[in-house]
């Protein structure tokens, strides 16, 4: 059955003003809770890639993530960090992280392939043209699904030359990354592009702003978390290996009903 990731933030609470401690604590136990519901992995970031965010600076992000991963790993939970930086992905794996999911397939750090690659760290490439700051300057295609595999092939292919084991090796097709609203579903109605590329596709279509095209733009997050329960089973059907989602009680429902309905 295709996996659950479940996202956790490992990110400052604006409305609370507990400071680090508290911030680490209520990571740790969505982490938990996101597993109890189901999660298969549990994919921890420090710093938002929505589009217009900013950067945060390495030190930072990883005071943020570290503790996270640590105390999440030592449950023996499977834990993936969700960054673009080469030291926070190494540190990660140090303490404990399994999977890198680098969102820039490893272009925005040129270290990330190599330093990835002596962790023996899994690692999961995103497709991706640019910072999130001016990504849709980059949103131009003919063919969204062809493009977006050839040039997930040349990211696989730059992985393998770092020393990456091609089993050790995860396909994202960036859904939001540098595409809008309606060339992501044409990627999404073209993923069998992607699902070519190899037996492991991650999709994560979670709470994201192209879902307004099938909901309105005033829908809420409950309304975005069963459209993505959707997406995700159609994704599924589609060939994906993974989902990426923030509620993961609905998506484990959603696909638990695509199993009984292939019986
Ligand atoms: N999307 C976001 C962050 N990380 N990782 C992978 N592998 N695939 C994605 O599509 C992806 C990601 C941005 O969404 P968020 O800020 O809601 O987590």
């Amino acid at each position: 059955m295709t996996a659950i990731w479940g996202i956790v933030n490992a990110t400052p609470d604006s409305f609370s003003d507990g400071g680090r401690y508290a911030d680490a604590d209520r990571a740790v136990a969505h982490g938990l809770l996101l597993r109890a519901q189901g999660a298969d992995v549990l994919d921890i970031g420090g710093e938002s890639t929505r589009p217009g965010a900013e950067r945060v600076p390495v030190a930072e992000e990883q005071r943020r993530v570290l503790p996270v991963v640590e105390r999440l790993a030592a449950e023996r939970i499977p834990v993936s960090i969700d960054t673009l930086n080469a030291s926070t992905a190494v540190a990660a794996v140090r303490a404990g992280a399994r999977i890198v999911n680098d969102v820039s397939g490893g272009l925005a750090d040129p270290e990330m392939l190599a330093a990835v690659a002596a962790t023996g760290a899994d690692i999961a490439l995103g497709h991706w043209r640019g910072p999130s700051s001016d990504m849709y300057a980059r949103a131009e295609y003919a063919r969204v699904g062809r493009e977006v595999a050839a040039e997930l092939r040349e990211r696989v292919a730059a992985a393998a030359a770092a020393g990456i084991a091609p089993s050790r090796i995860i396909v994202d097709p960036g859904v939001g990354f540098a595409k809008t609203a309606g060339q992501n579903w044409d990627l999404l109605r073209e993923l069998a592009d992607v699902v070519a590329l190899g037996p492991r596709v991650l999709v994560g279509t979670s709470r994201k702003r192209f879902l307004a095209d099938a909901l309105g733009d005033d829908a809420d997050e409950r309304r975005k978390d069963l459209a993505t329960a959707v997406t995700s089973a159609l994704a599924a059907r589609a060939g994906a290996w993974a989902v990426r989602v923030h509620d993961v009680a609905a998506t484990r429902d959603a696909l638990a009903v695509l199993g009984a309905w292939d019986g």
